[in-house]
């Protein structure tokens, strides 16, 4: 299997990217029309958030018919076309594939409500219990994992909202439905796939209580997991050489990695876990307010680069999506250190060893969208999370302030093209506010010279160009630094050391203090950096707020 290290791909939230009728939704003819600045970026691949028809209550991750384009995103002519432009400036498009559950709309579960024993065998149907759900499980969304049918008597397992019914893939029929889906997408020439959450597809054999938890051990990399992907590797892309295949992984191990992406074990190229991205929950708890703790980032970093170079797992690089807020308000400093903390994100990020994604306006310095009311908020969970902390007595304006901070719909807000009415987005309305945030624009950021754009380039460029950033092993140095991640990346006698400040406040990084002999003024040069100008002195160096600076260091003559 294709390692794909080579390679930068960029995620389009379809809704939110490019609208080209007018109706405040983004949608294919958009994508489209913004291919040649996608070029000129410089990534390779564009996985499309699903495009498939949807009731749009989990925007299109719940899907009711996989074989069709959602009117509101297009037709099949359009994602053909859009395939063709792509490929014609070498881009592949991928597609987002959502197996662990299917929108209730879906005809299958339609017909399963109908009392279709064949279809409801498509789900998971259990009694309860005394008036209780078969479990205590927590839904991904908030509230119990089951919901009640009382024609039936039963209830269905929702692992998130109550209209995304969990598929059964204990059924044979159902995984051989989900190939020849996989199939006919790979027959209209898509390069390849991410996976939503599909390491929760395997259940176990018996639903019990979760005593100390909400339920996650029993299903996350369940017992058939690797059987699964094995087959699903085997029965469909497997069958088409380099199709790029990533999978989402919730709560997920280093082990269960490894075997997931390695290229011997046949299952995917690549998988995105979130742990690092779980550095400001307090004690767990996403919907509260927390600094993030930077040892923890660092931490959580080494141990899957480590471990993931080790054991030969591949790793996708990510900060943002569609789920998370803006990499640069949670980690950088959005307002005074905007451009520095957006490209030192982008190079701590990028030169790590795995395949960097870049999600859609991160590439110009989109913010947070700083909403101050609940109205303007569209999400589901951050609509049921707001009723529940509501419920649970706290005022609103902490509410709103969890929400300024944490909702996903801060990575979903429409792209800010330019700085018109309508931002170059749409002629209409958009579906969700803009970013509240002033000032920032792709256009507005493209008149610097030094823009973020134009850094995203060099870092693209530099990965194409360079084996030690794409194969090199990674070491972490000074772990317990309170503000630099410095890390080195070595490939025979090749070594890069990329050094980022993640705070406001200049710091000396002293080269002497570590193994690193060879860092001394006469056999390093500086490859990349986020500021203008430096100065290298030979004993320290000194890192000002949100520096990254990528130095190469010479073997010795
Ligand atoms: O996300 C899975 C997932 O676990 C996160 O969305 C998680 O629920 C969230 O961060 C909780 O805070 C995938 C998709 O990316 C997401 O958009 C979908 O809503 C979800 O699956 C269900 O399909």
């Amino acid at each position: 299997m294709k390692n794909f290290n080579d390679s930068v791909i960029y995620q389009i939230y379809v809704k939110s990217f490019m609208d080209s009728n007018g109706d405040g939704l983004g949608d294919i003819p958009g994508i489209t029309s913004r291919l040649d600045y996608l070029e000129k970026l410089g990534v390779n691949y564009l996985w499309l958030t699903p495009v498939f028809i949807s009731p749009m209550n989990d925007n299109g991750y719940d899907v009711a018919d996989y074989y069709k384009v959602d009117p509101s995103f297009g037709t099949l002519d359009d994602l053909e076309h859009l395939i063709f432009e792509a490929k014609k400036r070498g881009l592949g498009i991928m597609l987002d594939m959502v197996f662990n559950h299917t929108s209730t709309d879906h005809e299958w579960f339609q017909k399963a409500l109908k009392g279709d024993p064949k279809y409801k065998d498509y789900y998971i149907f259990r009694k309860g219990s005394g008036g209780n759900p078969p479990t205590n499980w927590i839904s991904k969304f908030g509230g119990n994992a089951w919901e009640y049918v009382p024609e039936f008597d039963e209830y269905y397992l929702h692992l998130f909202d109550k209209t995304q019914a969990d598929l059964n893939w204990e059924n044979e029929d159902v995984r051989e439905e989900l190939y020849e889906i996989v199939n006919f997408w790979l027959d209209k020439g898509v390069s390849g796939f991410r996976f939503d959450v599909i390491n929760l597809i395997s259940k176990p054999d018996e639903f019990a209580d979760d005593e100390i938890g909400d339920g996650r051990r029993f299903y996350t990399d369940g017992p058939k997991i690797h059987q699964y992907l094995k087959e699903l590797n085997r029965e469909t892309f497997g069958r088409v050489a380099d199709t790029i295949t990533v999978g989402e992984m919730s709560s997920t191990t280093l082990e269960n990695c490894v075997r997931y992406s390695h290229p011997e074990e046949d299952e995917l190229s690549m998988v995105f876990n979130f742990h690092h991205l779980k550095v400001d929950y307090d004690e767990g708890d996403k919907w509260s307010l927390k600094n993030f703790d930077f040892q923890e980032l660092k931490e959580i970093f080494d141990h899957w680069q480590s471990g993931m170079d080790n054991l030969g797992g591949n790793m996708a690089l990510f900060f943002s999506n569609h789920d998370q807020p803006r990499a640069l308000s949670r980690f950088g400093d959005d307002k005074n250190y905007h451009k520095e903390s957006a490209k030192m994100l982008a190079t701590s990020l990028h030169l790590l060893k795995g395949i960097p994604y870049i999600f859609q306006g991160e590439e110009f310095g989109m913010t947070n969208a700083y909403f101050t009311s609940i109205d303007d908020y569209r999400d589901v969970e951050s609509i049921n999370y707001y009723n529940i902390l509501k419920k649970q007595g706290l005022p609103e304006e902490i509410i709103i302030k969890i929400l300024q901070a944490k909702s996903r719909d801060n990575g979903r807000t429409p792209i800010l093209w330019n700085g018109e009415d309508g931002h170059g987005f749409t002629t209409g309305t958009p579906w969700i506010p803009f970013s509240k945030m002033e000032g920032i624009n792709m256009e507005e950021d493209q008149k610097d010279e030094n823009s973020i754009f134009a850094y995203y380039q060099k870092l693209i460029r530099l990965r194409k160009e360079s084996p030690v950033i794409q194969k090199g092993s990674y070491k972490i140095i000074d772990k317990d630094h309170k503000s630099l991640f410095t890390y080195l990346r070595t490939l025979g006698e090749e070594r890069i050391l990329v050094i980022s400040n993640y705070y406001g406040e200049q710091v000396n990084f002293d080269p002497s203090k570590y193994d690193l002999p060879e860092l001394s003024r006469e056999n390093y040069k500086v490859l990349l950096s986020n500021y203008d100008q430096f100065n290298l002195e030979k004993e320290k160096i000194s890192i000002r707020p949100y520096e990254s600076l990528v130095l190469s260091i010479e073997p010795h003559k």
